[in-house]
């Protein structure tokens, strides 16, 4: 067994965001792209502090995940780093692909560091955990989200491509603002009670 599951992942990225563990991001200036020719894949990872290990660079597939390995010449189902046993520090380009002809669809990819030598399918190999970026290639601006084709969809506020994470966040801020209205207004009711009691007293 040599892929990973896009569901393990998607659970990994989950656990990824609630954490601080990140030294390093994945970034594009375009998550947003026609597949007409004009425009290109690219990517880089940066990092903000040394990191040493082997890089892995995965980019999903409909449901398979492809690794750019070799320094990404070469795009395989097979488990192989993108570089290994190295420091990571910087700005470091991944991959600048043409998009002419790329089926229309989304394209997540992935980027993982791990302890040099050590499986990438056990997270407790991983060094500054794992980041994403999604591309959203040849869809329409209803799907895309990106309304002022500035390459982002419009409520993608931290340009990773993932505005449904941004809605999540969103979600978990309102949750957080109703369980807050929901004390203050036990707390409002407490002192109520007390009030009622001193006033009997
Ligand atoms: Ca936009």
């Amino acid at each position: 067994m040599n892929l990973f599951k896009l569901k393990s992942v998607a659970v990994a990225i989950g656990l990824s965001a609630l954490s601080n563990l990140a030294l390093a991001d994945i970034s594009t200036s375009k998550a947003v792209l026609g597949n007409d020719g004009s425009e290109r894949l690219a990517a880089s990872a940066d990092f903000t502090a040394a990191v040493e290990g082997d890089l892995y660079i995965a980019i999903g597939v409909e449901e398979k995940l492809l690794f750019l390995a070799n320094g990404g010449n070469s795009l395989t189902e097979r488990i192989s780093p993108f570089a290994a046993n190295q420091v990571y520090i910087g700005s470091i380009p991944l991959f600048n692909f043409s998009t002419a002809g790329i089926p229309a669809g989304r394209y997540p990819v992935y980027k993982i560091v791990t302890r040099t030598g050590t499986d990438p399918l056990n997270f407790t190999n991983w060094v500054g955990g794992l980041t994403s970026v999604n591309f959203m290639v040849g869809l329409p601006v209803a799907h895309s989200g990106d309304f002022d084709g500035d390459g982002f969809a419009d409520s993608d506020l931290d340009q990773d491509g993932y505005y449904m994470m941004t809605l999540i966040k969103m979600g978990f801020m309102m949750m957080t603002m109703i369980k807050m209205v929901i004390m203050m207004m036990i707390m409002i009711k407490m002192v109520g009670v007390i009030q009622t009691e001193v006033w009997y007293q």
